[in-house]
């Protein structure tokens, strides 16, 4: 898609990655825009924008201090008892629009293929940590459950709750397939620690920070996020503070 916008647009194609709105305002690329032809580059930039990778970083890059935000510890009685067992009983399951669920312990999840990055995590509230995560693709652990094809979003169900609310997020396919998606329970070259969602934490490398679910304990596959919490597929998209879609 970049050679062909190159080749209607010219030298001013980079513009296209971030000056959207400026070749918007300009009448020969709103007439690109209206033609059919612009309606395949419309969909295609949209593709192609959601599949690129997050920019990784190196090893000296790494965030001396990356904060935690939200919950630090979950106040749960189920959680405490995680925490007083070193999570030996805890399990992950992978359940809904599935057609093999799964029910897999830390030690089953470690022995999964790894994938490591460092990236960067920005928070809506307005700061950014650079810091690396060891996890197993979360597309791999779907094609394992067998995904319906009915299902169109994963939900990812926490154990913690604010003000009396379980913590939970979701996301599409697009996101949930991504290869830098990934569930971690690795950070900074260490297990992954409580404040940073132990034992397994979202990352979502191309979504904001309220997406990355943290101490996740069920990845539900649903068709439609209407039935489940209050309905708009978040913690803070039900109390109306911020957007579904935390695309970076
Ligand atoms: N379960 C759960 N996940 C969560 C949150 C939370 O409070 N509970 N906070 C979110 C927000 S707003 C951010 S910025 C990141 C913070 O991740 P960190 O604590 O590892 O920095 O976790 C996200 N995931
Ligand atoms: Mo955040």
């Amino acid at each position: 898609m970049i050679d062909r916008r190159r080749l209607i647009l010219g030298s001013g194609s980079a513009l296209l990655l971030g000056g959207c709105d400026r070749l918007n305002g300009n009448p020969v690329f709103r007439d690109v825009l209206r033609s059919a032809e612009g309606l395949t580059m419309r969909a295609g930039r949209l593709m192609s924008d959601r599949a690129a990778l997050a920019r990784e970083f190196g090893e000296a890059d790494m965030s001396p201090v990356f904060r935690s935000n939200g919950t630090r510890l979950p106040d749960t009685a189920p959680y405490g008892r995680h925490l007083a067992d070193g999570f030996a009983n805890y399990r992950l399951r992978v359940d809904g629009l599935v057609a093999r669920p799964l029910s897999l312990s830390l030690a089953q999840i470690r022995a999964r293929p790894i994938r490591a990055q460092i990236t960067r995590h920005d928070c809506v509230e307005g700061w950014s940590a650079i810091g690396k995560w060891h996890g197993v693709p979360l597309g791999l652990l779907l094609k394992e459950a067998s995904l319906s094809t009915r299902a169109r979003f994963v939900v990812f169900h926490c154990m913690d709750e604010l003000g009396g609310r379980p913590y939970y997020e979701s996301i599409d396919l697009v996101d949930a397939f991504h290869p830098q998606t990934i569930l971690a329970w690795g950070m900074n070259n260490r297990v992954l620690d409580v404040p940073h969602g132990a034992p397994l934490r979202l990352r979502v490398e191309r979504q904001l920070g309220y997406k990355h679910a943290k101490y996740v304990e069920r990845i539900e596959a649903v068709e439609s996020l209407a039935g489940i919490h209050g309905g708009r597929g978040g913690f803070w998209e039900d109390s109306g503070d911020y957007e579904w879609y935390g695309g970076i």
